[in-house]
């Protein structure tokens, strides 16, 4: 299959182009409508004018449901670590470079949001392998709000708009969290510096979710990607956020796009927790829970490759817009694992892709795979590609393609049997939805941090949190930590009348 070319090719002269319309065909004015006289009326024929405006009325596509507003390159991911004997994905081979796309966003706001609001930041990489497209859809912290698919759709929600007056609303944030204890880990994340990177490039990603990994000899394993930035960590506070989303609500949009341009391009160091795979059920945390992070001593990060952003897009539509990330997309050598938001976003990205973009949304730019396409997908809207296989079913006596025979295929799965429930995750030993973020309080941020934690918690509930969701909210971060809650409580309390 040819590569089509990411840019346009520009004009070699000095003379400037003709326009033409979407038809090619030289156009006789960008000014003027086609009229009886110069006081109109205007006629039916000029299809250049009515081109424009049949043309302007359908230019969006419906933004993203959540991660509307985003910024994106294309790079490269090279690999600096021979991780072979964990997985023979081909991207991961020795010495290997791959071409590659990462979009990063913001969850909650819409595409005119602006960038420095609090929220997590999406991190979204597709990698155009040999073996296909792999994507890592990430966000800026190894962990989530809830652990099951069934919440997500709530949560999101509680974070978006009400539904008469259609603002955003703190009581409602809190309402859900509070009644949602597993949400604890995320939202210490959320709260504290990392709720407001820098920039774009001042942010680590994570797979979050536990993926699983498969080497050449068939051998599986259970991996966390962590993309460490290097530009460094670092955040704004709540104060430098709030005033910069007022003078420069593209700010992060703005900040990655110019990097680029000048040359100053953005790097991550990838590393990856192994644990083997039969470690998995006496672990003492649920190794699937996307609750939970996995302590760097029980399982250290192990160096893989860098990626490295260095080309813009030249449309942003086109490329990032239309950009398709699905975590569904896994390549030979990567598998899923059981957590159970992952595989309920296994079939939701795709489908969210069809209704946003269209059925044949692959064969876009920033989304057809560089290594070729041999399926026996046919027609549709907008299909351009033509089906490269000789008859349009499976199998034929026509040359394929075929898949290969059933009993030469391990599939990317695990042993699995029992009755059919509807029940939380069976608990291990140190599974509590409180743990890890009292020990993130305690014993991983530094004075200063856990200062600016409490303040950005309390300076969040005194903007709008009605009393009920307040009171559970000062037990939700006594139960974190009892010190962190005792002086947020201070705060909020010695704020408010009681
Ligand atoms: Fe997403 N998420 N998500 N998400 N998500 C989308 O897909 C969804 C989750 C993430 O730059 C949507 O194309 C469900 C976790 C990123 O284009 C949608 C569940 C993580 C992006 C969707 C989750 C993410 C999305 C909206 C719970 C981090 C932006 C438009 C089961 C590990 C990708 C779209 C980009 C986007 C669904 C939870 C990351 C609706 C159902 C956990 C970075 O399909």
């Amino acid at each position: 299959m040819s590569e089509a070319p990411r840019k346009a090719p520009s004009s070699t002269d000095n003379t400037i182009p003709a326009t033409t319309d979407n038809a090619g065909i030289p156009v006789e004015s960008d000014e003027h409508s086609l009229t009886v006289d110069a006081n109109g009326p205007i006629l039916l024929q000029d299809h250049y004018l009515i081109e424009k405006m049949a043309q302007f009325n359908r230019e969006r596509v419906p933004e993203r449901v959540v991660h509307a507003k985003g910024s994106g390159a294309y790079g490269t991911f090279e690999v600096t670590n021979d991780v072979s004997q964990f997985t023979k994905a081909d991207l991961f081979q020795p010495g290997k470079r791959t071409q590659m796309l990462a979009r990063f966003s913001t969850v909650a706001g819409e595409q005119g949001s602006p960038d420095t609001w609090r929220d997590p930041r999406g991190f979204a990489l597709k990698f155009y392998t040999e073996h296909g497209n792999y994507d890592l859809v990430g966000n800026n912290t190894p962990v989530f709000f809830v652990r099951d698919p069934q919440k997500f759709q709530d949560f999101i929600r509680s974070q978006k708009r009400t539904l008469d007056s259609a603002v955003r609303d703190h009581d409602m944030q809190w309402d859900f969290w509070t009644l949602s204890p597993e949400s604890a880990h995320m939202v210490t994340w959320l709260m504290g510096d990392r709720g407001i990177p820098k920039t774009y490039r001042h942010m680590n990603g994570y797979s979050s979710h536990t993926y699983m990994w498969i080497n050449g000899g068939g051998e599986k394993f259970w991996v966390k990607y962590h993309l460490k930035t290097d530009q460094g960590i670092d955040f704004l506070t709540q104060d430098e956020a709030d005033d910069l989303a007022g003078k420069d609500g593209d700010l992060h949009r703005r900040d990655l796009f110019e990097s680029i341009k000048r040359g100053d391009h953005p790097s991550w160091t990838v590393k990856v927790q192994v644990m083997p795979f039969d470690d998995a059920p006496d672990y003492r945390f649920n190794p699937f829970d996307l609750t939970k992070v996995w302590p760097h001593g029980d399982y250290p990060l192990i160096e893989v490759g860098r990626m490295t952003l260095d080309e813009n897009p030249d449309d942003f539509f086109v490329h990032i817009e239309q950009a398709a990330f699905e975590p569904s997309s896994m390549v030979p050598g990567i598998g899923p694992s059981p957590d159970k938001m992952l595989l309920g976003r296994l079939f939701s990205y795709p489908d969210t892709h069809r209704y946003r973009i269209g059925p044949n949304y692959q064969q876009l730019p920033p989304n057809r795979p560089r290594s070729g396409v041999r399926s026996y997908a046919k027609d549709g809207p907008m299909r351009y590609e033509p089906a490269h296989v000789a008859r349009p079913y499976a199998p034929n006596s026509y040359g394929g393609p075929a898949a290969p025979v059933q009993e030469s295929v391990d599939p990317a799965g695990w042993r699995t049997a029992g009755e059919m429930v509807r029940e939380a995750y069976k608990l291990h030993r140190e599974d509590d939805d409180f743990g890890q973020p009292g020990t993130m309080v305690r014993e991983v941020l530094d004075d200063a941090a856990r200062e600016r934690l409490v303040s950005n918690i309390s300076g969040h509930l005194l903007d709008g949190v009605s009393r009920p969701v307040l009171d559970r909210a000062l037990r939700y971060w006594r139960s974190v930590d009892k010190d962190l809650g005792d002086k947020v409580a201070a705060k909020v309390d010695g704020a408010r009348p009681s």
